[in-house]
């Protein structure tokens, strides 16, 4: 009988253990997206459960400036903030957040606002 080898028996530990941590799955509005009018809210949904006391997104605006209300509420594997009115143009959204599994992700992402 043929047994893995030990490379490919890491290999597959790897994959495994970066499929476990929290990346972005998908967000609304969607990731580089235009949208017609601000949004009142950021929803972002991940590949693995937060933990709300250790997750955090912040939305600026086209001037740069801070838009989103500042608490962000975390459900099961779901993130929202709400915003302030912004005006058009691009919106950054930058999240950092602790997964169940303890391992901490972050990335941002745009989507602008405008006709
Ligand atoms: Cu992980």
């Amino acid at each position: 009988m043929r047994r893995p080898t030990l490379s490919l028996l890491l290999l597959l530990l790897a994959t495994r253990e970066a499929a476990a941590h929290a990346f972005l799955d998908h967000a609304e509005p969607r990731v580089g997206n235009k949208v017609a009018s601000p949004p009142r809210e950021v929803t972002l949904w991940f590949t693995q459960k937060l933990e709300p006391a250790f997750s955090t997104v912040t939305v600026t605006g086209p001037a740069g400036q801070r838009v989103d209300t500042g608490k962000a509420r975390v459900s099961g594997n779901q993130m929202s903030v709400a915003l302030k009115p912004g005006g058009t143009g691009a919106y950054h959204v930058n999240w950092r957040v602790l997964s169940v599994d303890t391992h901490t992700t972050d990335g941002s992402f745009s989507f602008l606002v405008g006709q």
